[in-house]
């Protein structure tokens, strides 16, 4: 049976203009989220020009109208920007691929909302650090994507999904989901039920901090994965942030955070075997150096303090969403095989446990860079 994208590609495909008749359409990515795919288009040199093409999932991203403002007017910003520096646009930003009647976005006749980028090419898209040096590059790029949206006017941006990080918020989504306990799954996690509650109190360091006025708002992207960035096939080098739709305010730790959740370890975010699981501090060191190397002068002493917070809670708060999203049935996660959110819930909470161990050792690689 034909997924809910498929069914309407085909007047998807021809509301936009890929510049030339399309060759081809194949799903693309490993996002969890929007339906990703990559649209051929013969040249006439015999190339073929390749575009992306994506499904936004309008269940997480209600306000697709909303989303696309803030894209178009953050990318186009950052093209001024980079332009202004001597950077090349078209690779070091995204560019949004207009619709034939001039629109940022397509309604189909399903109601579903696409919109369409220039594929960057050359690039490299890590699903897990390979080298160092990689990790490195995807810092020092979120870094200065931090930086060079710091003048950017946060309030003229959509809050494209109410309280995403607002980790105090997400306990209270966990609780209610353990109550509920609609698929009878509760009674089989409660080791890790336990676990949330033993960290209560640490879901609302940030926020109390951000509340009483000690840690700024600024313009960040939110999910910042290590496959949220494209690195240049050739030279390495960290390149261009993809993945936008959550950019709006928010606290530069989270940014910082949720790099080290996903990209400071040796395996996979939904790894069955947690003997594989163990947060590595060098990576951390590697990290911390390119982000605080791009972003450094535009944080506050307290901001880089802080950084090793950001860490721990955006680990917890992403494990604590898998294991909320595992009680209520797996709707919201991406899932390709049963238990995988559950999975991904356990290896978060060990790398909390690990960050835990490794605390001051953290607190001393952010003083060393700060
Ligand atoms: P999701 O929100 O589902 O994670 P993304 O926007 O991150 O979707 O896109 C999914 C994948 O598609 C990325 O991880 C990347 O591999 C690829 N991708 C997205 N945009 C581009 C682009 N403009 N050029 C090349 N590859 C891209
Ligand atoms: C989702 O869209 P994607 O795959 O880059 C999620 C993030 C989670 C991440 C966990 C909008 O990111 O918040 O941290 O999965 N995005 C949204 O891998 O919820
Ligand atoms: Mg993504």
């Amino acid at each position: 049976m034909l997924q809910q994208a498929e069914r309407t590609l085909q007047e998807v495909l021809d509301a936009f203009d890929f510049g030339g008749q399309v060759a081809g359409v194949l799903r693309y990515g490993q996002g969890h989220i929007n339906d990703t795919f990559c649209v051929y288009v013969q040249q006439a040199d015999g190339d073929a020009k390749r575009s992306i093409l994506q499904r936004i999932n309008t269940d997480t991203f209600r306000d697709p109208a909303g989303l696309m403002e803030n894209i178009v007017g953050v990318t186009e910003y950052l093209r001024r920007v980079i332009q202004e520096k001597g950077g090349d646009p078209e690779r070091e930003t995204l560019t949004v691929i207009r619709t034939k009647k001039g629109e940022a976005f397509f309604t189909d006749s399903t109601g579903g909302a696409w919109r369409a980028y220039h594929f960057v090419k050359d690039t490299v898209c890590l699903q897990q650090v390979q080298t160092p040096e990689q990790f490195y590059q995807s810092a020092w790029t979120f870094g200065n994507f931090q930086r060079l949206l710091a003048d950017y006017p946060a309030h003229t941006l959509h809050e494209t999904i109410p309280q995403f990080h607002d980790t105090r918020d997400r306990y209270k989504k966990f609780e209610k989901a353990v109550e509920a306990n609609v698929c009878g799954r509760a009674a089989e996690v409660q080791a890790e039920i336990c676990f949330v509650r033993e960290h209560q109190a640490d879901c609302a360091v940030l926020m109390d901090l951000l509340e009483s006025g000690k840690l700024p708002l600024r313009v960040t992207h939110n999910d910042t994965k290590l496959n949220n960035v494209l690195l240049d096939k050739k030279t390495g080098c960290g390149l261009c942030v993809i993945d936008l739709d959550t950019v709006m305010p928010g606290l530069s730790l989270n940014d910082f955070g949720d790099s080290i959740r996903f990209g400071a370890n040796h395996s996979a975010e939904d790894e069955p075997d947690l003997s594989l699981v163990n947060f590595d501090l060098e990576l951390f060191e590697i990290y911390t150096k390119g982000f605080l190397g791009a972003a450094g002068d535009a944080l506050t002493a307290r901001e880089k303090e802080m950084l090793p917070w950001g860490a721990k809670l955006m680990t917890l708060e992403c494990g604590m969403r898998f294991l909320t999203d595992y009680l209520e049935g797996d709707h919201y996660f991406k899932t390709h095989r049963p238990g995988q959110n559950l999975d991904r819930c356990r290896t978060q909470f060990k790398l909390v446990r690990d960050m835990e161990a490794h605390w001051p050792e953290m607190a001393a690689i952010v003083q060393k860079y700060s």
